[in-house]
């Protein structure tokens, strides 16, 4: 059995603002399972296939301005219902709506600034996870990922 995967990219800012260790603490605390994590320079390229659902939002030109301006650190994250989970640890797109507690919640104010992406689906999971690990990633799993019945 394979187990569901997001994909979680520490933004510029929150990568500037040292929170990598903080956001891997939320989902290790929670009980999910780190399979990859690397470091990236984003260009637009790669921004304008990861964001194809949001060219023609007015917003776009800003937030490509903004994932532009720093690396980032792409990771993938295992486990049981990882996608909807994760994004509940990140909190709501608007930092101001996030309840304490998420990650945009506790450390951000401003939606151009939310220092977290997460998955909205599977699909787009795995969409996402080709794009920035078109070489793959470590599959191995932990016993304790599985429900031991
Ligand atoms: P993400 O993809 O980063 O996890 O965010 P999301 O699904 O919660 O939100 P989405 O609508 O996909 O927007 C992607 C990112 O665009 C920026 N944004 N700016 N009104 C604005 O200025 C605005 N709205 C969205 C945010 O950085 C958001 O995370």
């Amino acid at each position: 059995m394979s187990l569901e995967k997001t994909y979680i990219m520490v933004k510029p800012d929150g990568v500037e603002r040292g929170l990598v260790g903080e956001i891997i603490k939320r989902f290790e605390n929670k009980g999910y399972q780190l399979v990859a994590i690397q470091q990236f320079e984003t260009n637009k390229d790669i921004l304008n296939q990861h964001y194809e659902d949001l060219k023609e939002k007015p917003f776009f030109p800003k937030l490509l301005n903004y994932m532009l301006s720093g690396p980032v650190v792409g990771m993938v994250w295992q486990g049981k219902d990882v996608v909807k989970t994760g994004r509940k640890l990140l909190g709501e797109t608007d930092p101001l709506k996030s309840a304490p507690g998420t990650i945009r919640g506790d450390f951000c104010i401003d939606v151009g600034h939310n220092i977290c992406h997460g998955s909205d689906s599977v699909k787009s999971a795995e969409r996402e996870i080709c794009l920035w690990f078109p070489n793959g990633i470590v599959t191995w799993e932990r016993k304790c990922m599985h429900d031991l019945i």
